[in-house]
């Protein structure tokens, strides 16, 4: 039987450009960074050893988010996947990295059948191969060895050839992700209008930064760090956080706070991870429990989201076609 790879990743990154090129096709691409179709397309490749390859909609901020999503869902619903290939376009590489962390996070459980591919590689005018080292050392640091660099001018059969290469020792298997590991696909959306905000605000997570800087000095002083002082203050900024931007988004719907939620706890966990580490063995366990909770206290619309992405995955699973 055919092996089975789906193609995942933000609008405008390159998915169906590659599609149309692996399977000889025509499906309408993303010109000028709309969104064309919600179907999800799947084909046969046409060159080399011959694959399934499955199109999805892009993971884009409109009316059609949990479409969207749950474009993505029903097909690894439907299909026993071999491979799952994260399209991702050639950006700075410290966004690239916070992707790669982000889509490894998600798909932790399936490592090994995770593929990264960087499109838009002509656009790096200097330094390739210096780039493509450091493009793959950051997936090797998420444990993932496989990564495909294209570019505009790669024909079908090169691809094809790039794809079979990554696909050979992969098995069919069925994919399924938890309730949050389908919710936490909702920040993968750039959603403008929390992103307005993030931006009005600055640095959300400056506060927490700025107090990670204060720890670490402190601790190399070799200062006594006092334990229920440092929660009480992290308690403090984080409410301060979440509470700034609620009010700013009042009358938002409860699916959108819940993207809110996401975004917020998304941007300040780097950070909130550092100040983890600084904290001394015997208290570490306590200490992740501790923020875990405080931030779970700021997550609002959860169900109503699982009700509507529950209903998007109902819609989809009929917009599968088989071309
Ligand atoms: N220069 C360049 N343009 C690309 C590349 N891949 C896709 N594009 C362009 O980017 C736009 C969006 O591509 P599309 O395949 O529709 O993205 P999708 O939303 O992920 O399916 C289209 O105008 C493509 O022609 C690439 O590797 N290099
Ligand atoms: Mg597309």
């Amino acid at each position: 039987m055919s092996k089975t790879v789906v193609l995942i990743g933000k609008t405008g990154e390159g998915r169906t450009t590659l599609f149309n090129k692996i399977t000889n096709s025509q499906q309408k691409t993303a010109a000028g960074g709309q969104n064309v179709t919600t179907n999800v397309f799947v084909k046969q490749s046409s060159y080399g050893d011959g694959f399934q390859l499955i199109d999805t909609p892009g993971f884009d901020s409109c009316s059609q988010t949990f479409n969207l999503i749950a474009g993505f869902l029903s097909a690894i619903d439907k299909f026993l996947i071999n491979r799952i290939m994260v399209v991702i376009r050639y950006d700075r590489l410290e966004l690239i990295k916070k992707e790669l962390i982000k889509y490894t996070e998600l798909f932790q459980s399936y490592k090994d059948k995770l593929t990264f591919v960087i499109t838009f590689m002509d656009y790096i005018k200097n330094d390739y191969l210096k780039n493509v080292n450091e493009i793959q050392l950051m997936a090797k640091q998420q444990k993932i060895n496989s990564v495909i660099f294209a570019s505009r001018d790669h024909s079908g059969q090169q691809l094809c050839q790039l794809f079979d290469q990554e696909i050979q020792a992969s098995v069919a298997q069925k994919i399924s992700l938890t309730d949050d590991q389908q919710l936490s696909l909702l920040d993968r959306i750039d959603n403008d209008e929390i992103q307005y905000y993030l931006m009005q605000s600055e640095n959300v997570e400056y506060p927490f930064i700025q107090y990670e800087r204060q720890m670490r000095k402190s601790c190399q002083q070799n200062q006594n760090i006092n334990y229920s002082q440092i929660k009480e203050y992290l308690k403090k900024i984080i409410k301060k956080c979440f509470l700034d931007c609620f009010r700013l988004m009042e009358q938002n719907e409860e699916s959108e706070k819940y993207q809110i939620y996401l975004n917020l706890k998304n941007q300040i966990k780097p950070s909130l991870n550092n100040i983890i580490q600084l904290i001394e063995k015997s208290n570490k366990n306590d200490f992740e429990q501790f923020i875990e909770q405080e931030l779970k206290s700021y997550e609002v619309g959860r169900n109503e989201c699982l009700k509507q992405l529950e209903q998007a995955k109902k819609h989809m699973s009929s917009s599968i076609v088989q071309l």
